[in-house]
């Protein structure tokens, strides 16, 4: 019976969760090197949504190499005390939201075009707002900004009171109540 109560939990964290990660060739056809033209991968960037769990790979073999750096590493081609993978293909998992900043330190690779930029979690034109717990910024920013009604005062009585349900917290409790009828 325990195991069978992990699976649904297993089950309804991929529910609640949602998508899959995504796997990103950087550079597509063209792959990890100094590009033809200088923009290629802010080009190739452009068109897509990173998000957390999505995985970069970098397709180079020597002299190239990929180290992930900050901006200012980023805008001065100079990846100090950076770690740098020098063996490719190389893997990298975006582990975090924000902008995600990587550069060729070899020679002057980096200068002539190979660097990249994701910003992983950026708003897309019609995406709502997640209601993934990993994020924990949001509402409580900025309180006094907008004049719109103060919560009105609660005279429920006890029976009735319950925290509000987030549109994923009343899937899962169906999900929950649902496997729980067909188990019994
Ligand atoms: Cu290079």
């Amino acid at each position: 019976m325990a195991n069978m109560l992990l699976v649904v939990a297993a089950a309804i964290m991929m529910v609640v969760n949602g998508v899959a990660a995504e796997t990103y060739t950087v550079g597509d056809d063209s792959g990890w090197t100094v590009p033809s033209t200088p923009d290629l991968y802010t080009d190739w960037a452009a068109d897509k949504n990173f998000a957390v769990d999505d995985v970069l790979v970098f397709p180079f073999s020597a002299p190239h190499n990929v180290a992930e750096v900050s901006k200012d590493a980023y805008d001065q081609c100079d990846a100090g005390d950076a770690e740098v993978f020098r063996l490719g293909p190389k893997e990298i998992t975006l582990t975090e939201n924000g902008p995600h900043y990587f550069i060729c330190t070899f020679a002057s690779h980096c200068t002539g075009g190979q660097k990249l930029v994701v910003t992983v979690g950026a708003p897309t034109t019609s995406a709502p707002s997640p209601t993934s717990s990993s994020t924990p910024s949001g509402p409580s920013m900025a309180p006094s900004l907008s004049p719109s009604s103060p919560p009105p005062p609660s005279d429920t009585p006890a029976t009735g009171s319950s925290p509000p349900m987030s549109i994923s917290t009343f899937f899962s409790v169906s999900f929950i109540a649902s496997v729980m009828a067909f188990l019994f």
